[in-house]
């Protein structure tokens, strides 16, 4: 597949292109074709990828390349798609390490079929998993003082409206929490201090976009009247994940993003209009950034101002345009972005949210402190707090930044990154035409939608890698079949021009990830015994127990054996089995597998789990360990005999 046209339009077609995507145009781009779309400014440097690149450590790029037994310096968090996984990277070389399953079983740790995970997953009356499908787009960890504090990330899952915890120190889902009263659940972003309380200078809450319109409740009434359906934004208790309060808003969410000082939150909205079919979408020429005052809708729950909606007990407030009128009581501010908005994220220096147009070829900078300054009625119009609004390409989706004044938004339509100057493209939008605000461009390959940026999105953005999550690699990769693998490719950003460092293929479909300094980390290698309430923690509790029909097997594993070297059930039983790895070492882990029994999982140092099975099968059945872990791994076994 090489049809990627790459001849440059005369200019006025350019200047043509560059104006405002109508409908038809846009409805026209729906397709692979938007591939076609990706004239290339004269400018435009095209830095040589590898294997040039590999060879210039010591210049700005570096070595990406790790040296065998050499470290990463940086990790990223990469949201696995419709994998419904959270994947761990090490940068710069874009190693995967290693996995974490959220909202999708996972056959290698048996995530989905032990007690525990399901426990986490949710699950329906007869003990079946509720979901087993998910798509995972967005990642984004805790902070304290402007920066990660290594405690958690969150995920979410916008099939099943799904938010998902991720503990640090073990790289393992602990909780996940399916929010009420919405469909679409896309854009998540951490508070960054608390906006009550100015002394809590971390994480407390999660704040969740709705994209979807849905009757309210959604309990079968006004099917067939969309202009009833509506969207919420909600709040997560980071510590409980229990959903704090959602608002009833005009328009939908997308994205979110959160302001350093904890005061703000706020969404990018693409359907203002309400519209329920794809053209109504795009009918206006303007949408919105929608920002929530968030001392103000906590004291309004405070105060008994709020509704709730069929079974749910969460408390909505009201946060509509008309309800929302006066400045000095508003919950909320929509500020006008331009036709269908998508990305929108906070600059490191505190001081702005940066809309990226998508169906508009520019990038909206909103002041938040103008935004305060509205919300204190010192304001007049809420759109002054706009103070930029520039043309950066064609089909700009995401932010990331270096720390140095400069922003990189990605191109969709013209496969580009763009860097540019914030500053600068403010004073070219208060009228110095001088102003050169664009610094640099790069060809990506292709349609690149993700972007992010070490350290970006935290007040220690060190402008060092950056990364694109490309939706097309096309030819970048042997073929494999029909289903392409999506391009992640890594860029250098320390110097002046960009340089393109690698492709990495990664199966589909990474959204959005981040990526910051190791040393924010302090993963535990070994679990605490004492983390599982059902551990069972000397070899001589092993055994078997009957309760009735119910029969607990308690195991443990330490290299090359199981406690048990058999153990005796009878058909018809409902069987737990209990399973610790009593084994300290690093690295020692253990699988335990029971054939025609569907039974898989993996235990790690001090781990515990838990399986429930009925013995329905009499015979004899070899459980053994599935994960190498000692010379005689092979001879690792036990022996359930189910009796007839
Ligand atoms: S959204 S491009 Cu979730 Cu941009 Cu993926
Ligand atoms: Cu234990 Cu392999
Ligand atoms: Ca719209």
């Amino acid at each position: 597949m090489n049809e990627v046209a790459r001849t440059p339009l005369a200019s006025e077609a350019v200047r043509g292109r560059r104006s405002f995507l109508n409908t038809a145009a846009a409805a026209g781009l729906a397709g692979v074709g938007m591939s076609a779309c990706s004239e290339k400014p004269a400018s435009a440097p095209t830095a040589k990828a590898v294997p040039g690149a590999h060879s210039n450590a010591g210049e700005p790029g570096g070595s990406i390349h790790m040296k065998p037994g050499e470290l990463d310096t940086y990790y990223g968090l990469w949201s696995g798609g419709h994998n419904g996984d959270m994947r761990v990277l090490g940068l710069p070389s874009g190693r995967e390490i290693t996995r974490i399953p959220c909202f999708v079983p996972d056959a290698l740790v048996g995530w989905g079929l032990t007690n525990e995970s399901k426990k986490i997953m949710g699950t329906k009356a007869d003990g079946s998993l509720k979901y087993t499908v998910a798509d995972t787009h967005h990642t984004h960890a805790s902070y304290k003082d402007g920066n990660y504090d290594g405690r958690y990330a969150w995920i979410n899952d916008k099939i099943n409206s799904r938010i998902a915890r991720i503990r640090l120190d073990y790289f393992i889902c602990d909780k996940i929490t399916e929010l009420p009263n919405v469909q679409g659940f896309h854009g998540i972003f951490p508070d960054k201090r608390d906006p009550v309380d100015a002394a809590i200078n971390h994480t407390t809450r999660v704040f969740c976009g709705a994209e979807f319109h849905v009757p309210l409740p959604n309990t079968g009434g006004d099917l067939d009247k969309p202009e009833n359906y509506r969207s919420l934004f909600s709040c997560v208790d980071a510590e409980s994940m229990e959903v704090r309060w959602q608002v009833l808003i005009d328009g939908n969410c997308d994205l979110a993003a959160t302001s350093y000082d904890g005061k703000l939150a706020a969404t990018n909205q693409y359907n203002t209009e309400n519209g329920a079919r794809f053209e109504d979408m795009m009918s206006a020429e303007r949408d919105a950034c929608l920002f929530f005052d968030v001392a103000r809708i906590e004291a309004a729950v405070k105060a008994g101002k709020f509704k709730t909606i069929g079974d749910s007990k969460v408390p909505v407030v009201d946060g509509t345009r008309a309800s929302n009128a006066d400045a000095k009581t508003a919950l909320t501010a929509y500020v006008s972005v331009p036709k269908n908005p998508h990305g929108v994220n906070a600059s490191p220096d505190g001081k702005y949210f940066i809309c990226a147009g998508k169906l508009s070829p520019t990038c909206t900078v909103i002041e938040l402190s103008k935004v305060l300054d509205w919300f204190d009625g010192k304001l007049d119009k809420i759109d002054k707090a706009i103070v930029a609004e520039v043309e950066v390409g064609l089909g700009p989706l995401h932010t990331a930044f270096d720390g140095r004044g400069n922003a990189y938004t990605t191109l969709f339509l013209d496969s580009q990154l763009v860097k540019w100057n914030v500053d600068a493209a403010i004073k070219f939008h208060a009228g110095d035409k001088n102003a050169k605000y664009v610094v640099d461009r790069l060809d990506l390959q292709y349609q690149p939608g993700h972007v992010n940026a070490s350290q970006s999105e935290t007040k220690a953005a060190d402008g060092r890698w950056l990364a694109v999550g490309c939706k097309f690699s096309k030819d970048r990769f042997l073929p494999a079949g029909p289903l392409h693998p999506e391009n992640e490719q890594l860029i250098d950003i320390s110097g002046d021009k960009m340089v393109l460092m690698a492709d990495h293929p990664v199966r589909g479909e990474p959204h959005d990830f981040i990526i910051f300094k190791r040393e924010l980390l302090r993963p535990k290698q070994i679990y605490a015994l004492d983390e599982f309430p059902n551990a069972v923690k000397d070899p001589k509790e092993s055994g078997v127990v009957r309760n009735g029909r119910k029969v607990t097997v308690k195991m443990t594993s330490q290299a090359p054996s199981f406690s048990l070297r058999e153990f005796r059930v009878k058909r018809g039983d409902e069987v737990t089995l209990i399973l610790t790895n009593l084994d300290k070492v690093e690295d020692l882990t253990h699988g335990f597998a029971i054939p025609k029994y569907n039974v898989n999982f993996i235990v790690n140092p001090q781990e515990t789990k838990s399986v429930t099975f009925i013995a329905d099968k009499p015979g004899v059945y070899w459980a053994y360990c599935t994960h190498f872990c000692h010379a005689l791994h092979l001879e690792m076994r036990s022996r359930m005999i189910v009796e007839a």
